[in-house]
């Protein structure tokens, strides 16, 4: 009997698993019947782009938490998939930012290639996953059609993100605020905050992108409120970091140092949560954003039911060639090329992973740390090996280009660690590229 394999989510990590499978087929291997369940109409997750916020069409919670103008915030050489590189897919090197259109059609390049689509049921969201006597029972909605229906299989993998829930914090005032608080989830256009007083809270990604980006389209000025330390970069004049916000009066901000400031919006960049309302209690994974999560034997098998996999579910310096790394751990798993060890080990494999995060003192150590475990899962499997060492380069050289100028970082280039080609330097600088569309990256 054919073993059936449910995939839940077509974003990069799910699309990385159907490839993971299509290239063992094309290596005249038997493969599983597989299924992925995706709930938004197109692949590509994040990088699908969506208007919309909230709620869906279906009442579904909308996915995306991307925004318009948004470029890689880290060289595409660090995420550049070893089996299809860029050039194969543009058909020159391109420069080493690229706009969120850009990545996805690279996205989509390989996995058209591969010829996967049909794989996928779109508009389906899966509802529930249950275990019992050796199966699992995924139940999904049809959204188009309202139809609820329930399927068997042997093994299930979670490939659904988790920078999709938002972590929302609440802080005294904010009832009585004029203006407008959102969540990073459901920022999307920086022209809407042109000539503003804006308060960002949190100092990740989000918090740095999209207060550049409120910066680039004009806002009056950026306060970026921490809680635990400042992003420390050389900022523009109009820009400023203080400690944490107490409370709300009106418009007026005040922070722990006793300062204050009038605001006109206030964007909450404090992070995401790991979500999966649809899994049983008993198969529902509980992790931090760390890059040893909780309970995954190797980052990826469930320890407490190793038929069930999740994919991508680490905090990211490597992204595309990570998932699919693990994708392919996975899949030889699943085909019985990799045998799991028994569960005191799998705990034990876990337990040393987080130790060895929390002996590093710095981003660097994280880097070279996520690098490491790519190569060891890499390793395992016959997914194309390729310089790990020269991505962990790439990394290091880009933060070092962000602690000079962080309005300028995205201008530098860097040699693909796939075909060894220097990226071109792009046409226009960052700051001053306001047009992002596909067609105007590629002039190059
Ligand atoms: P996702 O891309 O989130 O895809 C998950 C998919 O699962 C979605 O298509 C979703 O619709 C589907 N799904 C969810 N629930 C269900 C359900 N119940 N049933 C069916 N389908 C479901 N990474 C980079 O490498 N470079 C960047 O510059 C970068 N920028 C980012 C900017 C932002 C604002 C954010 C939020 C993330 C960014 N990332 C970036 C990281 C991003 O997480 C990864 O690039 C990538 O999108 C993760 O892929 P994924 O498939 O794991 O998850
Ligand atoms: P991250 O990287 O999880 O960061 C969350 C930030 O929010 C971080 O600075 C936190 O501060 C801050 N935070 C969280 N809760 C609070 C509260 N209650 N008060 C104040 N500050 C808080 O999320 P991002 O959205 O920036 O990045 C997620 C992904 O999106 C990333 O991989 C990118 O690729 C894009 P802390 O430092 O913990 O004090």
């Amino acid at each position: 009997m054919t073993k059936r394999v449910a995939i839940i989510g077509a974003g990069p990590s799910g699309l990385a698993q159907l490839r993971a499978f299509q290239s063992a087929q094309n290596a005249g291997a038997d493969i599983p019947e597989v299924v992925c369940f995706e709930k938004q109409s197109n692949w590509g997750g994040l990088w699908n782009y969506s208007w919309r916020t909230g709620l869906d069409e279906y009442g579904e919670p909308v996915h995306g938490s991307m925004y318009r103008y948004l470029w890689s915030n880290g060289p595409k050489e660090g995420l550049e998939f070893a089996d299809y590189s860029f050039e194969e897919h543009f058909g020159k090197q391109i420069a080493s930012y690229p706009p969120r259109a850009v990545l996805f059609d690279y996205i989509e390049g390989r996995v058209k290639k591969a010829g996967v689509r049909d794989k996928i049921r779109f508009s389906t969201a899966v509802k529930n996953v249950d275990f019992k006597d050796g199966i699992f029972t995924v139940t999904a909605r049809d959204l188009p059609n309202d139809r609820l229906y329930c399927e068997e299989f042997d093994h299930v993998i979670v490939c659904n993100g988790h920078f999709s829930t938002p972590n929302v914090p609440h802080f005294d005032g904010f009832d009585k605020f004029p203006g407008r608080v959102l969540h990073a989830h459901d920022f999307r256009d920086a022209v809407e905050f042109k000539d503003q007083d804006i308060l960002i809270i949190g100092t990740s990604y989000s918090a740095e992108d999209i207060g550049s980006q409120c910066w680039k389209y004009g806002a009056k000025s950026i306060t970026v409120s921490h809680r635990t330390a400042a992003m420390g970069y050389d900022w523009p004049d109009n820009w400023a970091e203080v400690p944490l916000l107490t409370h709300m009066d009106g418009k007026t901000a005040h922070f722990k140092d006793g300062t204050r400031r009038d605001v006109d919006t206030i964007i909450l960049c404090t992070g995401y949560q790991h979500s999966f309302p649809f899994m049983s209690e008993d198969l529902r994974l509980k992790t931090a954003n760390r890059l040893a999560s909780n309970d995954l034997y190797k980052g990826v098998a469930y320890v407490h039911n190793p038929d069930l996999f999740y994919i991508g579910m680490q905090d990211q310096w490597f992204t595309f060639n990570m998932f699919d790394a693990q994708a392919w751990w996975a899949r030889d798993v699943i085909m019985s090329r990799i045998e799991t060890p028994d569960k005191a080990a799998m705990l034990s494999d876990v337990k040393d992973r987080v130790a060895r995060e929390d002996a590093g003192q710095d981003d660097y150590d994280a880097i070279w740390y996520q690098g490491d475990y790519v190569k060891e899962l890499i390793g395992e499997t016959d997914y194309p090996d390729f310089d790990l060492e020269g991505a962990c380069q790439a990394f290091k050289e880009w933060k070092g280009h962000k602690k000079k100028n962080i309005m300028t970082f995205r201008d530098n280039s860097y040699a693909s660690v796939i075909t060894g080609t220097m990226a071109p330097k792009h046409h226009t600088p960052w700051k001053d590229a306001l047009d992002d569309s596909l067609e105007v990256y590629l002039q190059n």
